[in-house]
């Protein structure tokens, strides 16, 4: 139940790839997928049989209504905007450090490269209920098109980790993904450092294992706390949604601010190994940011930025209650106006001194005015 659960919620790496849209074949192929899941229910995720691809995100709302809502994921994490929280509760996991005794479960699904985990991991502090583990999958692009999901002051990331966890109060993920309390999901940024990420190869070691379309493989437990960022005391919190179809608007999100790194090799394995459909790279798997609509973005910390820019909008001072999301701060409006000002300053300045210089002209157009200087005139007209 946890694949189908996986896939119809929030991988939200679903991918369909980047290429083309999905073909109805391919989405055939997923309810495959969901269908020799042991643990199926049946329901076979991803947008429950309804095609959809990455390419054409605006589509997904004519099938799946919820992505069209107000609470959608992913988004654009404005730094400046964040308003600092110090009464966030720190996040502590439970059972993520497993052992090679067991075996876990990776796959792909045709939308990302998903890791099944068990639900003996779980996040105990942080929100109102404990949260099991459902699931862990990757959204990335290429060696040229960075592929997070979210971005930060709208810069993305190579590429972007997402743990699913599902409220306790739910059977399971399945029953969980619909209700308003029903998710939370860790995400991490990942980024290019210049030393294999020995945990990430627990993983990458056998991707190729899984380059055909729902094609998995086992691999013996580790610690799956060493694939977050090492501190995870500094993170961003806001209510969301999947980031694939259904598009639920049902997650708690938590974006760490810490990163991870991997090696570029290691980056370039999930970038090119996995394939969707017959030839299709998976690749490209992130869905556009989405519009905020009044939605708040807290962070657990203060920025660095703020002692040192006081100038500039600060998280944790602002109160921005008042602003409208997408609309300007009033940092961009004073921006503006003194751009405004100064283009037209700047605008004076030139007309004044072109009438200057067509007064010069005319009175020094004479050339017998000044003998010597005549060549040097010529040659400048
Ligand atoms: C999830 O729980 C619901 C409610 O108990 C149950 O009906 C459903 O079959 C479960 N789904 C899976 C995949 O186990
Ligand atoms: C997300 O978790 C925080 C911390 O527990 C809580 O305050 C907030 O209400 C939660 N959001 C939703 C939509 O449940
Ligand atoms: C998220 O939604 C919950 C429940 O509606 C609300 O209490 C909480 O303040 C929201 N969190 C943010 C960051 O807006
Ligand atoms: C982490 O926070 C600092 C300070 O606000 C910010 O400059 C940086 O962009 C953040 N990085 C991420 C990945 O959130
Ligand atoms: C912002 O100000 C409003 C109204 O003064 C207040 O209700 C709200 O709690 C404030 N928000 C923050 C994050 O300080
Ligand atoms: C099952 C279903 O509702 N499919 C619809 C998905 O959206 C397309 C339009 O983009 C419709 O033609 C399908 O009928
Ligand atoms: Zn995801």
């Amino acid at each position: 139940m946890l694949r189908h659960f996986l896939t119809l919620l929030v991988l939200p790496g679903l991918v369909v790839n980047s290429s083309s849209s999905r073909s109805s074949s391919e989405e055939e192929k997923e309810h495959d997928d969901g269908s020799r899941e042991k643990e199926s229910n049946g329901h076979h995720s991803n947008g429950h049989g309804v095609p959809w691809g990455y390419k054409d995100q605006t589509a997904w709302t004519f099938n799946f209504t919820d992505c069209s809502g107000k609470s959608q994921s992913p988004i654009d994490i404005n730094t400046r905007r964040a308003i600092y929280d110090p009464t966030l509760p720190p996040i502590s996991l439970e059972g993520y450090d497993l052992t090679d005794d067991s075996a876990l479960t990776l796959w792909n699904n045709g939308h990302t490269l998903e890791l099944i985990l068990p639900n003996t991991m779980r996040i105990v502090t942080g929100f109102d209920h404990e949260f099991l583990a459902a699931q862990l999958h990757f959204h990335w692009g290429t060696p040229e098109v960075p592929g997070s999901e979210h971005t930060i002051d709208n810069v993305h990331f190579p590429a972007e980790i997402h743990v699913v966890h599902y409220n306790s109060k739910y059977a399971n993920i399945s029953e969980a993904a619909s209700q308003s309390d029903g998710l939370v999901v860790l995400g991490g940024f990942i980024q290019i450092g210049l030393h294999e990420n020995e945990n990430y190869e627990k993983i990458l070691a056998v991707i190729t294992d899984v380059s055909i379309e729902e094609s998995n493989t086992e691999i013996p437990g580790f610690n799956v706390r060493h694939l977050l960022p090492n501190k995870l005391d500094r993170f961003y919190r806001y209510n969301g949604s999947l980031t694939t179809p259904p598009c639920y608007q049902t997650v708690n999100w938590t974006i760490f601010n810490d990163t991870i790194t991997v090696s570029r090799k290691q980056l370039k394995a999930l970038e090119n190994t996995l394939k969707a459909g017959q030839e299709e790279h998976l690749n490209k798997n992130f869905r556009a940011p989405q519009l905020l609509y009044g939605r708040h973005v807290l962070a657990s910390f203060m920025a660095s930025s703020t002692i040192k820019n006081p100038g500039l909008g600060r998280m944790g001072e602002r109160n921005q209650s008042t602003e409208q999301s997408e609309g300007l701060s009033r940092g961009d409006i004073l921006a503006i106006a003194f751009g405004v000002l100064f283009g037209v300053s700047l605008l004076c300045f030139l007309l004044y001194t072109y009438q200057q210089h067509r007064k010069y002209t005319s009175i020094t157009k004479d050339p017998r005015q000044n003998v010597i200087y005549k060549p040097a005139m010529k040659a400048e007209a």
